[in-house]
């Protein structure tokens, strides 16, 4: 594989990035700036990112991935969903607030988040693999941020900005995976008790466990393994909806019960 950026100019990406994150800030699209970049120097990007958090303390707890239903990749022209890395400091408690200071424009969105108790080596990848190897699927909520003003970027742009991952809550009655099915968990969002949302499991790829099988093949393309222990955010069931300050939002997940969280400015 080509990559038509030096290493110097993904370095500084990735400062800018990582700082926009820290601060709310918006970003200038990294494809305006740089003739020639593409998803892979997206990935670098990323790369870079989880070095610059690795060095600075914050712990790599798992994985999202974005873009997973089809109404959304079709939208984005694309087959496969976008993935990137989340920290323990991304999580917020289930019941508890979310500061949105350093926040730019907050979206959630419900998804089915899964605990590995296995790796998931290349060989293993299948949806059965990935149930054999999960501990629990676990009721979450993320909460996305583009550090693009208004959400307006493509696909390379938001890779580099780690898929627009802010924080997450995970909470409700995580289940082991022989006790639900996965393709047919009923979702409502309620804003300030206001149904916002309403979807199906399988509205992410048939089932979530098919972005695990995704997910172990992108990083087994890059010699990695999908290592026990990780959390994985699976990716929204439903379209994400913007939030604001004073809004509390429930996700009700069908037999698992609900994920709470509050938006506040500052702690
Ligand atoms: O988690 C997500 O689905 C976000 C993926 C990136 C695109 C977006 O910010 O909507
Ligand atoms: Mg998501």
């Amino acid at each position: 594989m080509t990559i038509s950026l030096s290493q110097e100019a993904l370095s500084a990406i990735a400062q800018r990035v990582d700082e926009a994150q820290m601060n709310g800030q918006s970003l200038t699209l990294p494809t305006a700036e740089h003739e020639g970049f593409d998803i892979a120097c997206g990935y670098l990007v990323q790369d870079l990112l989880r070095e610059r958090w690795r060095a600075r303390g914050r712990r790599l707890v798992g994985y999202k991935a974005g873009l997973t239903s089809r109404a959304k990749m079709a939208q984005m022209k694309v087959d496969t969903p976008t993935f990137g890395f989340i920290t323990a400091d991304m999580a917020v408690p289930d019941g508890g607030a979310c500061p949105t200071k350093l926040l730019s424009r907050p979206r959630v969105e419900p998804e089915i988040a899964f605990l590995l108790k296995h790796d998931i080596p290349a060989r293993l990848r299948t949806e059965a693999d990935v149930l054999a190897a999960t501990e629990f699927i676990v009721p979450a909520i993320e909460i996305i941020d583009s550090r693009y003003a208004d959400y307006k970027f493509d696909l390379p742009s938001v890779v580099a900005d780690n898929s627009s991952s802010a924080r997450y809550v995970i909470g409700g009655r995580p289940r082991r995976p022989n006790e639900i099915d996965l393709r047919t968990i009923g979702i409502v969002v309620l804003q300030n008790g206001e149904i916002v949302g309403e979807a199906a499991s399988g509205a992410v790829l048939g089932s979530p466990a098919r972005t695990i099988v995704m997910l172990s093949r992108w990083l087994a393309e890059r010699g990695e393994t999908l290592a026990s222990g990780s959390l994985i955010l699976t990716g929204g069931a439903c379209e994400a909806r913007l939030v604001s300050n004073g809004d509390t939002i429930c996700a009700r997940f069908q037999d698992m019960g609900d994920v709470t969280v509050r938006f506040v400015e500052e702690d």
